[in-house]
């Protein structure tokens, strides 16, 4: 994690300006107010740190935060945060996407980025619908869920993220909710902190087009992990188990945390020095190239 050397001096010097289009009492403002939040009481160098997003009502966080910043494709941010992180390791990279987009389209760098385990966090808005093109179903909308993509009830079951997250080798795998602040920007500042690829699915309530999973309806069922001091993040059975809860109770909070080698770790040459910090200048790659002519 790279500490400021341009300290901010409040939370509001974060503010973009930018227009925001999301719906008043969107689950989003929530995220939104809790990075920035994480951000700041970490005392993260903006000119440090980079939010990488994809497509999606949520994706435009981006332009909401005063750091550098990268709206990229519908399900490609997880390979862009990678580019990013490779060419220069010492950056923050903090990926923010829904859950069309990370665990729809982009499920295949998800999976392959958990298993990866670059320094890297990734917040996924997780709303169970796909909100910015009005609603369709999603692949965490439970089953029998009913929108204008499956309007007799969608057949498949609602995908177990956690489960999946788990079963790809991530290193740290939390969950939070848009409606508890607090607890939010904790997860945040935690998986910013965790050395290596750190999996945050966050409950967002979408206001306009979700009309089950409300605020109510996710206040009803969450429970805090944090509250049980016998559980033990680090036993990864007991965070199987956890992961696999979802329905009449939700757990929120810290499911799993290994210590693992990174990507980057491994890679000899960024070792000394990013890849930016490299000179380019007298390289002659012509005997590389000989094999070939
Ligand atoms: C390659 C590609 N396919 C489809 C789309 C259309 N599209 C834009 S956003 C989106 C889904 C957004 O849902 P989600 O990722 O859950 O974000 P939310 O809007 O709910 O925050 C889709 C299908 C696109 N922009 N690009
Ligand atoms: S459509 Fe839903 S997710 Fe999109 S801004 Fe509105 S409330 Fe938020
Ligand atoms: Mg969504």
């Amino acid at each position: 994690m790279s500490k400021s050397l341009k300290m901010l001096e409040n939370v509001q010097e974060l503010e973009t300006g930018s227009k925001c289009n999301w719906c008043p009492g969107c689950g989003d403002f929530g995220i939104m107010l809790a990075l920035k939040q994480a951000v700041f009481e970490l005392k993260l160098d903006p000119e440090e740190t980079m939010v990488v997003s994809g497509i999606g009502c949520g994706s435009q966080a981006p332009h909401l935060i005063k750091v550098y910043g990268f709206h990229s494709l519908h399900g490609r941010a997880v390979p862009v945060a990678t580019g990013m992180k490779l060419a220069n390791h010492k950056m923050n990279v903090i990926i923010i996407g829904g859950d069309g987009d990370g665990y729809g389209i982009g499920m295949g760098h998800f999976v392959h980025g958990l298993r990866r385990n670059l320094n890297v966090t990734y917040l996924i808005q997780n709303n169970q619908v796909y909100g910015l093109t009005k609603g369709q179903t999603s692949p965490t909308s439970d089953h029998g869920y009913k929108s204008k993509s499956t309007p007799e009830g969608v057949i498949e079951m609602g995908m177990r993220t956690m489960s999946v997250s788990m079963a790809a080798g991530a290193t740290f795998v939390a969950r939070s909710f848009a409606g508890d602040i607090p607890h939010l920007k904790s997860m945040i500042m935690q998986g910013i902190q965790h050395k290596g690829f750190a999996h945050i699915d966050i409950l967002q309530p979408c206001v306009t087009f979700n009309k089950i999973n409300t605020y109510q309806w996710y206040q009803e069922r969450i429970y805090k992990l944090g509250d049980d001091e016998s559980y033990d993040p680090t036993n990864r059975m007991m965070a199987f188990a956890k992961a696999e809860e979802w329905g009449d109770k939700i757990p929120i909070g810290l499911y799993y945390k290994e210590d693992r080698w990174t990507y980057e770790d491994e890679l000899p040459m960024i070792a000394e020095q990013p890849l930016v910090a490299h000179d380019i200048n007298n390289i002659d790659i012509t005997p590389d190239l000989e094999p070939y002519f």
